[in-house]
């Protein structure tokens, strides 16, 4: 028998075309399901089809940051580079998107308003910015981590005459700053990837700095067809070990505690992570994230490796931090400290007397005017909860998601939230996700929500929530971890800090393989802490 469908009933609404929402829409089809993509955006990617600035680069490698639920697709893509470009990770996307047929199923340039579950019908209604509307059982936010950008509430933003870009949001056909007296706001991921391109293109670039950031070297470099076979040859190990690790890819984690080591050996540790480059710091020792005075030690060894790179000894000072190293996430890069030394660039210390705003030419700090022909926002994005509490999200009784989740967010497992029955957060607060290699997050999420539908369809089951009692447990738990470690410690955008009047609360959950181990256990004890209903 055929059943006929209403084209905007589906099984599944799934927002937002990043890997996340990719790969959820083909394991739903995969289990028969009908399911639309809807995205905001004019091409899929996600994140990385807004982050287009100048040095947009991965800073996981290649060979890890990919999906993995494909063997087939594994071997087939040949990355070119260690570390991926943002184009480059497009057209992984753009293929997957062919490989898979998945093209049909995405409605592009669809920015989702509201989704507002209807109790009665056990059914979620997504309306979008242009009225459309699309019912479904399941609702699948795939709306990313970092896609919601921060743009501080400078003064007088409106009054700069010339162009301002955010690199969060960059304009596809690219910017040139051939000759112009560029600004650079911030010196977090973004900012330290982006500057030393725009410092080669711009006449004169200013980086406004409020807090510096560690920075390792990436090492980035091409990828020979050698290297690809022999990772291709044994990828499944390299995939089974990196899940074994905190941030679900492989850094070569040491589990020593620094604290047990001798100084020669923590100096040779050190060493080793710098050949390494970029995040593999993070695999240090166990301790550097739980002791002060371990963390002490590697940071000094990173503070005196950036001094040795920078000329002007007043400049090093003002780019050496003094924070807990790794708080905030280590950025990885290609000749940051060094374009600091050329003539065209000037740094700005803007910790003790703050930016007051924009004017007509420039940016103003204290009674110092800088006029420049342009400005890069580098300043980040409303982490975890932004592209969220951006949708007016309702659940039973009409319940806000905005308003539930005003002291911070509350979920269990970062997958689900209390009396928002069929909703699913992929990588939502409460999950390792930005901790981790994103793409392995995402795949495990995407497959705990496709099994889980496939076990209701299967049970003949209309609804699924979490309790209250999990939700308050997990929260506690996720806390409690972070409590543990040293990340409260800092200003970071994992802890909201980033954005003013944002409650300041540890998002994410720090260690991949016990959360996954949490993850089947509840899936085993017949999804525990959930309550599951009949139709
Ligand atoms: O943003 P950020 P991002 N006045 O929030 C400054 C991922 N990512 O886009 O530190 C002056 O880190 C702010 O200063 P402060 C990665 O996970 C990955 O760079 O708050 N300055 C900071 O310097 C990363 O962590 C990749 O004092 C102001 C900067 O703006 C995350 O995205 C590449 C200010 C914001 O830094 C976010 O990185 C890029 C103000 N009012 C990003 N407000 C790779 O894979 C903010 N700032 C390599």
């Amino acid at each position: 028998m055929t059943v006929a469908h209403h084209p905007n009933d589906f099984d599944a609404v799934v927002v937002g075309a990043g890997f996340a929402g990719l790969y959820m829409l083909h394991r739903l089809r995969s289990a028969g399901l009908r399911a639309r993509v809807v995205e905001a955006a004019s091409g899929p990617g996600g994140t990385w089809f807004w982050n287009r600035y100048p040095g947009a680069r991965c800073d996981i490698e290649s060979m890890q940051y990919s999906y993995q639920f494909s063997t087939a697709l594994e071997q087939e893509w040949n990355w070119s580079e260690r570390y991926a470009s943002q184009p480059e990770i497009l057209k992984y996307v753009e293929h997957v998107i062919e490989r898979f047929q998945l093209s049909d199923d995405i409605q592009f340039n669809t920015r989702v308003k509201s989704a507002v579950y209807d109790e009665s019908a056990a059914r979620w209604t997504v309306t979008t910015a242009s009225g459309e509307i699309l019912t479904s059982q399941f609702c699948i936010m795939a709306t990313g981590c970092l896609s919601s950008t921060n743009l501080p509430d400078f003064k007088g933003l409106d009054a700069f005459k010339g162009p301002q870009y955010h690199t969060g949001q960059w304009p596809s056909d690219g910017v040139d700053f051939t000759g112009k007296r560029v600004a650079v706001i911030g010196t977090g991921s973004s900012a330290v990837q982006s500057i030393p391109l725009i410092a080669e293109q711009a006449a004169e670039l200013l980086v406004f700095q409020r807090t510096p950031n560690y920075s390792i070297p990436a090492f980035n470099a091409p990828l020979s067809e050698d290297e690809r076979n022999r990772i291709k040859a044994n990828y499944g190990a390299l995939r089974e070990a990196g899940k074994q690790q905190i941030l679900a890819y492989d850094i070569e984690y040491n589990p020593q505690l620094a604290a047990n080591a001798s100084p020669a050996e923590i100096r040779a540790e050190c060493e080793k992570r710098w050949r390494l480059g970029g995040l593999y710091f993070y695999g240090a020792f166990a301790d550097m994230l739980i002791d002060e005075k371990v963390n002490r030690t590697v940071a000094d060894f990173v503070r005196e490796k950036i001094r040795e790179k920078v000329s002007d000894p007043t400049v090093a000072d003002l780019l050496t931090p003094q924070a807990i190293f790794g708080c905030k996430r280590i950025c990885a890069d290609t000749n940051y400290f060094e374009t600091f030394n050329r003539a065209n660039v000037k740094l700005i210390d803007v910790s003790e007397i703050p930016i007051a705003g924009m004017t007509a030419l420039g940016v103003q700090v204290g009674d110092q005017e800088y006029a420049v022909d342009a400005i890069v926002f580098a300043t980040g994005f409303d982490a975890m909860t932004g592209s969220l509490n951006r949708i007016d999200i309702r659940g039973k009784s009409g319940e806000k998601l905005v308003d539930k989740w005003s002291a911070g967010p509350r979920t269990y497992l970062g997958l689900s939230t209390a009396g928002f029955p069929n909703l699913f957060t992929i990588s939502g607060p409460g999950s390792p996700s930005v901790l981790t290699c994103m793409i392995t997050s995402i795949e495990q999420h995407v497959e705990f929500i496709g099994d889980c539908i496939d076990h209701m369809r299967t049970a003949g089951l209309r609804e699924i929530e979490p309790t209250v009692e999990a939700e308050e447990a997990w929260v506690s738990h996720v806390n409690d971890v972070a409590a543990s470690t040293l990340f409260n410690s800092c200003n970071s955008w994992y802890l909201g800090a980033n954005v003013p009047g944002k409650k300041r609360i540890f998002m994410p959950y720090i260690g991949f393989p016990p959360y996954v181990e949490k993850c089947n256990e509840v899936v085993a004890n017949g999804y525990e802490g959930f309550t599951l209903s009949a139709a």
